[in-house]
């Protein structure tokens, strides 16, 4: 299988391609290197540091004999696209090549306008690839989990069967998000199932959960293979941010009361669901979605979790909650699709946790500590960035 992942320089993308790659595919990877204009744009780095994506490349050579194909250009450039997807000539296509942080796209008109551009264009284009080439491509495609909201009845995989006035249908799960960023994945659920619908394509929409750790046995064979890992207020997720706070000394920022319960996920199975996924694609005209995470947990659950694993002194502070979101609320949400295909899942442990803490201590001179406190407020129009230049 030849399998094109598009955002391959990111946090999940790289160990994603590390991971198809070893299990014998054939891999090409597209990206723009955005993710690491924003890193200059904020004024901060990811904690652990990541080689050029060509010294990640000729070291997975290095180390296998394997190269990776890669093509680098911006997906809302159509004819980059149709040029990418017709010279590799995919099976399947990964995409996570999107503005991935709901603060980001909160912070103010334009990168609001800017992420939902980015996200919505870039994936249409990829449609439009895929329909003009080939297809019976399978379109594996990052969601996100935020799309569903806190709904008060059961989330359900993509689809709800609802009886109104007497009539049945089987409809698109309702979304209610809470941010530009999570309402842009909406609208690629919406534009993909369309796709389905009139050109026969067959998609994966991978609604995954709050994502965490930082190594893979592919990403620890080498220090230049190394993925991202982010702290800041603005793309860092809060077990990662939990886990330097903890090392750092720092006392855990819990938003509000701490009862926002999430879906949450190890990097190791984020890798493991893409291979399932693509191993398993969708039939011809299918929009297939799977809930991607492997345990519920609410933000107080997981500081606690860190702070008793932590071996020193360990603070929770209930910050104000810079975000509009329910802090108390129903949250069950149906993931059964990957553990079907055959999903084993990694459950955050005590050692995970420890792991994790060896990597913030090997690398926590590198934080910048004014980028830790949230600075983007749901409520304004306009925030300021805490460590921008
Ligand atoms: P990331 O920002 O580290 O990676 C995204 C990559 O896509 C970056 O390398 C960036 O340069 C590239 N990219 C963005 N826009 C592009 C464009 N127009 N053209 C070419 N390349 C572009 O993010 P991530 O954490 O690896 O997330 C990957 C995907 O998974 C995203 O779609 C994100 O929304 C989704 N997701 C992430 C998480 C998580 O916890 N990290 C959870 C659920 C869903
Ligand atoms: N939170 C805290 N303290 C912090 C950071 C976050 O209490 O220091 C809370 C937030 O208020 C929120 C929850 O933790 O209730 C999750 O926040 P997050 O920043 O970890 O995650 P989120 O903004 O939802 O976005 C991340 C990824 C995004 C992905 C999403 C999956 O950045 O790409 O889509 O997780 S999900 O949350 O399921 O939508």
């Amino acid at each position: 299988m030849r399998i094109l992942i598009l955002g391959g320089d990111g946090y999940l993308g790289w160990p994603t391609a590390l991971h198809l790659s070893a299990a014998g595919y054939e891999v090409g990877l597209v990206d723009s290197f955005v993710r690491r204009d924003w890193d200059l744009e904020l004024g901060v780095e990811s904690l652990v540091p990541i080689s050029p994506l060509e010294e990640r490349i000729a070291t997975w050579h290095s180390l296998t004999g394997v190269r990776l194909a890669h093509f680098v250009g911006d997906l809302c450039d159509a004819a980059f696209v149709h040029m990418a997807v017709n010279q590799f000539d995919p099976d399947t296509i990964v995409h996570y090549g999107e503005q991935s942080s709901a603060p980001y796209s909160m912070l103010d008109q334009q990168h609001a306008v800017y992420t939902q551009a980015n996200n919505v264009v870039g994936t249409l284009n990829v449609l439009y690839a895929i329909a003009g080439h080939n297809r019976d491509i399978h379109l594996v495609k990052l969601g996100t989990m935020g799309e569903y909201g806190t709904p008060n009845i059961d989330i359900e995989e993509g689809w709800l069967n609802v009886t109104h006035k007497g009539r049945s249908d089987t409809v698109l799960y309702p979304k209610r998000p809470g941010s530009f960023y999570h309402l842009s994945k909406v609208h690629d659920s919406h534009n993909i199932e369309f796709a389905c619908r009139v050109w026969g394509l067959r998609a994966t929409d991978l609604n995954q959960g709050v994502v965490y750790g930082q190594e893979t046995p592919e990403t620890i064979l080498d220090p230049r293979l190394a993925t991202r890992f982010d702290y800041d207020g603005v793309f860092g997720t809060v077990l990662n941010r939990f886990v330097i706070q903890a090392v750092l000394g720092h006392p855990l920022t819990v938003y509000g009361s701490g009862g926002q319960t999430r879906g949450i996920i190890n990097l190791v199975d984020t890798v493991q669901c893409i291979r399932l996924a693509a191993e398993h694609p969708a039939k011809p005209g299918e929009f297939r979605v799977f809930n991607q995470f492997t345990e519920q947990m609410s933000v107080n659950q997981i500081a606690a979790t860190v702070a008793e694993a932590w071996p020193g002194e360990c603070r929770v502070d209930q910050v104000d909650n810079p975000r509009v979101e329910a802090e108390d609320h129903y949250y069950r949400a149906a993931h059964t699709g990957l553990l079907d295909l055959g999903l084993v899942p990694h459950l955050l442990s005590e050692t995970l946790i420890n792991s994790l803490f060896d990597v913030a201590e090997r690398h926590k001179d590198r934080v910048v500590p004014e980028a830790i406190r949230p600075t983007v407020r749901w409520r304004a129009t306009t925030s300021e960035l805490a460590g921008a230049p």
